[in-house]
């Protein structure tokens, strides 16, 4: 048995992505995620016009070494690109030994933890009204956990906050199809920081101590910003503060810690195991954010949560709609298997990126179930996906108000 072919598909069913396609001499099929969201086309040539033809004729069984071999056969290692092209062979070997086996991918990982996974929805509004509008709505449809995003006066558009209305189901799409350049956005950390706990004081008010609340600082403040930040908002006992600083300032972190203990989580941005030693093996964060798709896949994520529960660190995988639904499938089953578990990101697709891939995980009272077909359960429609063209998109640029380029 060997690796006969590799496909790679790009499609844009209301946003782009990437899939690869590896198909066995026996005609079994695998899928993987490469969706880098802004660089899509980085990631399809790294995998078609480099790492394709050093596919064919493997054995697809041997998925270890198959993973060393393009991780240190690159010689230039690390990076989006790279890791997001390693994941998604990676997802699709395991795809294919897990159908192999007749078995769901999570009994391959050691079988079920727990019974689901709880998940977080992306609440957001312009203004505490339409926030606490789409938080009583999330709540409705069962979710425990939400991650709350809101405007802030005197700012216009900023990162989290649906333009679309009151945060309904999949209303936040951050890239923009902004012809040859980011759309730019405006920034004043010192609104946010006197702004926000105010907004999680509301929270508290109106929908009491249970619900678990998320933020995400999404990279803008410095280390003493954070530290303020995360003291100020302890009362309010919050499930994590996300990306408080540019997560490559792996010390910063310990100014935060020695202010707070809001629990930190960080590491979307990040792409493999090294950008995270000092944080985990200081015990500087509570969550591990990495997504799948771009940390190398399901044999990285494995080691990399392995490493991070000797330190009593869980997951927090990231799962936005820039990771395709077989990237979510893919968390879902890491999710279930291991030990330490935190939260999974949850931001259901658009039913056009459902025409292409069809998807077996459930959703039930708040928790995702990645389901008990063999694989990852998730089979892209190649025709479906061939009706929706790519077309260029953007995440937004920051500057603050001096016009100064800032983190977005
Ligand atoms: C965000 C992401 O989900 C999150 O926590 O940080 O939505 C991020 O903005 C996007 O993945 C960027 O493509
Ligand atoms: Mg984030």
């Amino acid at each position: 048995m060997s690796i006969a072919s590799v496909d790679v598909i790009v499609t844009s069913p209301g946003r782009n992505f990437v899939t690869l396609k590896v198909t066995t001499s026996d005609g079994v099929v695998g899928w993987g995620d490469a969706t880098l969201n802004g660089r899509e086309l980085s990631v399809a040539s790294y995998l078609s016009d480099h790492l394709a033809s050093m596919l064919i004729g493997r054995d697809e069984d041997r998925i270890e070494d198959t993973w060393q071999y393009l991780y240190r056969g690159a010689y230039w290692r690390r990076g989006p690109v790279t890791m997001a092209a390693i994941a998604a062979v990676d997802m699709a070997l395991w795809d294919i030994k897990a159908k192999k086996a007749g078995m769901p991918l999570y009994q391959l990982l050691g079988g079920a933890s727990r019974d689901g996974v709880r998940v977080y929805a992306h609440a957001s509004g312009t203004d505490f009204a339409a926030l606490s509008n789409a938080i009583t709505g999330y709540r409705e449809l069962g979710f425990t956990a939400v991650r709350v995003q809101t405007g802030v006066p005197g700012l216009g558009q900023i990162y989290g906050v649906s333009s679309t209305g009151p945060g309904v189901r999949y209303d936040y799409e951050p890239a923009k199809r902004s012809g040859d350049r980011p759309s730019e956005e405006t920034w004043d950390t010192r609104q946010y920081l006197n702004h926000m706990p105010g907004v999680f004081a509301q929270i508290r008010e109106e929908f009491g101590t249970d619900l678990r609340i998320l933020h995400d600082g999404h990279h803008r403040m410095t280390p003493i910003e954070a530290a303020r930040f995360a003291k100020d908002i302890e009362p309010y006992d919050l499930f994590w503060l996300e990306d408080a600083t540019p997560g490559e300032d792996q010390t910063a972190l310990r100014l935060i810690r020695q202010h707070s203990t809001t629990p930190l989580a960080i590491g979307e941005v990040f792409n493999t195991v090294y950008d995270y030693q000092t944080l985990i093996t200081e015990r500087l964060i509570d969550y591990v954010r990495s997504a799948v798709t771009h940390t190398g896949g399901i044999t990285a994520m494995k080691k990399l949560l392995d490493f991070a529960a000797i330190y009593g660190i869980r997951s927090g995988i990231h799962g936005p709609t820039d990771i395709s639904p077989i990237g979510m499938a893919a968390a879902l089953h890491l999710d279930l298997a291991i030990h330490n578990f935190g939260i999974q990101e949850y931001m259901p697709h658009n039913e056009q990126t459902l025409e292409v891939f069809q998807t077996s995980f459930t959703f039930d009272k708040g928790f995702l179930h990645p389901g008990d077909q063999p694989g990852l359960g998730v089979e892209l429609d190649e025709e479906a996906a061939g009706t929706f063209e790519y077309a260029k998109a953007y995440l937004p640029v920051n500057r603050l108000l001096d016009g100064t380029v800032h983190d977005w």
